[in-house]
């Protein structure tokens, strides 16, 4: 048995909550990266003597433990040939698109998986080395499924948990993955495994039933050791306050204004934000505008698309073909249709802090956020949280999970492109009344499910799971 270390709570993440930054002397320092899991997660870990386990970002990276602000951070290192294969490989090009319902097609390479297990077990290692005994860990999404069975072997006294942030597939698509069954039983390590959906959790117990073989009750897994598994949805948030609070600063309000004024004033704009990915809908989005604006439903003169795409996962091919796609398709929406000091659309592939953000969420008459698939979507959740008065239309995909929740949305399928161009022409004509009826409603759902009560109730389970264990956590 690994030595214990000291934490009562340890986070396991791919990546750590900091980014590594130069400043202009030279001088190296960490950033808190911005995020609402951090935050979330900051009080509990305070009063826990937690830690974050994760990579740095860096590749080679040999950085020892540090204190960041009073969070114990403990990097993970890793190569650029593990880069390349765990992260970048059988992470993104074989998990993501498989888990995305086959948006794109997923690759399989034993090398990549090979890559998986070694780094897999390297973070499951870290974990069992500071963990305190009976302690509760906490493990984070799909480039570490494999990390729950791999702890529990080395330190069967803890507590663990894991959450997946991305859809997890139905069973016939699951099915294709060459590895299904040590995914699965990696995952089954967990006292606790959290989804964003129920659909998901049922996916997962039903693929357990399949293909390893053991007794399933509802959202229960029996195991033959006796112990159980339980599978639950659990669906993330933002911290509601916190934007809201942001929206509503002077700072924010004058950069909203500046926005739309910047943009010539015009009586409508419509936003995209997107990390630059293909399960986003990006490209079926503003195909419908520009038919919208071909048809003479919008004129560019009065009304513009916004659309921000940050860069992401560069080295990865299906990302820079994507990339390509995208340009040519905005290239030529803004040839066809653009008039001087007009675009149809308005493309940024870039990123802007947070402040920023919150402007365009403020400078926007309606949200489009139409993912062919997406585990939950938090734009859309921030984008409601920054109307705090109640005006905003939100068009919003069924195939996201926030559609759980936002109902009132005006919902959409990404697949049907004549079906979004009418929910815009609805959303753009629709009277205020209506709009203040959707938005209060979706305002609502989003204060009384933050972030923090997402974390909490997720950590209230997981010290529930094994009520032989007497440790608890301090509030
Ligand atoms: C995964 C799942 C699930 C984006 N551009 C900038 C920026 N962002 C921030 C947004 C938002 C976050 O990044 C993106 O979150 P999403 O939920 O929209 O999407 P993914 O990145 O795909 O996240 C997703 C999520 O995990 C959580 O479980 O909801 O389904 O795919 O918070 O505001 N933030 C800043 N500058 C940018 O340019 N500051």
């Amino acid at each position: 048995m690994t030595t214990q270390g000291s934490a009562d709570l340890v986070i396991v993440a791919n990546r750590l909550p900091v980014d590594r930054v130069t400043l202009s002397d030279g001088s190296r320092r960490w950033r808190r990266s911005p995020g609402g899991l951090v935050s979330a997660l900051e009080p509990v870990m305070r009063s826990n003597d937690g830690a974050w386990i994760g990579w740095t970002g860096v590749a080679d990276d040999e950085t020892d433990p540090f204190v960041d602000d009073g969070l114990w951070l403990v990097p993970v290192p890793l190569s650029a040939g593990e880069i390349e294969e765990f992260y970048e490989g059988f992470s993104n090009a074989t998990l993501w698109p498989l888990y995305h319902d086959v948006v794109a097609k997923p690759e399989f390479h034993r090398e990549w998986w090979d890559a998986y297990v070694r780094v897999n077990r390297r973070f499951a290692e870290k974990a069992a080395e500071i963990a305190a005994k009976d302690a509760m860990v906490w493990v984070h999404d799909y480039q570490l499924q494999l990390v729950p069975q791999m702890l529990r072997e080395l330190r069967p006294d803890l507590r663990i948990g894991f959450f997946l942030h991305i859809p997890f597939p139905p069973t016939e698509l699951f099915g294709q993955m060459p590895w299904r069954r040590q995914i699965l039983e990696g995952l089954l390590g967990a006292d606790v495994v959290g989804f964003q959906l129920s659909g998901a959790a049922q996916n997962f117990v039903r693929l357990v039933r399949q293909r390893v073989g053991h007794k399933t009750h509802r959202d229960m897994v029996y195991l033959p050791d006796g112990r159980t598994v339980q599978a639950m949805a659990f669906p993330i948030s933002i911290d509601t306050d916190g934007f809201e609070e942001l929206a509503r600063s002077e700072s924010v309000t004058e950069r909203a204004a500046q926005i739309r004024s910047a943009l010539g004033d015009p009586e409508l704009v419509l936003l995209g934000i997107d990390r630059l990915d293909y399960t986003k809908g990006i490209y079926p989005r503003l195909r419908a505008w520009s038919e919208l604006v071909a048809d003479g439903d919008f004129s560019v003169k009065d009304s513009v698309f916004v659309q921000v795409a940050t860069p992401s996962r560069e080295r990865v091919e299906q990302y820079r073909i994507l990339r390509d796609d995208i340009d040519r398709l905005v290239g030529r929406i803004n040839g066809d249709l653009g008039r001087l000091g007009s675009p149809a659309i308005a493309y940024m592939h870039s990123s802007f802090p947070r402040h920023e953000m919150a402007a365009l969420y403020r400078a926007a008459d309606i949200m489009v956020v139409t993912p062919f698939r997406d585990g939950m979507n938090l734009v859309a959740k921030e984008y409601v949280a920054c109307r705090y008065d109640n005006d905003g239309a939100l068009v919003l995909s069924e195939f996201a999970g926030a559609a759980n929740e936002l109902r009132q949305a005006w919902l959409i399928n990404p697949y049907d492109i004549n079906g979004m161009k009418d929910a815009i022409v609805e959303a753009a004509r629709a009277e205020p009344k209506e709009i203040t009826r959707r938005m209060k409603a979706m305002r609502k759902q989003v204060r009384e499910n933050d972030v923090a009560s997402w974390a909490n109730r997720f950590l209230e389970e997981l010290e529930a799971a094994r009520p032989s264990h007497s440790k608890k956590l301090r509030p």
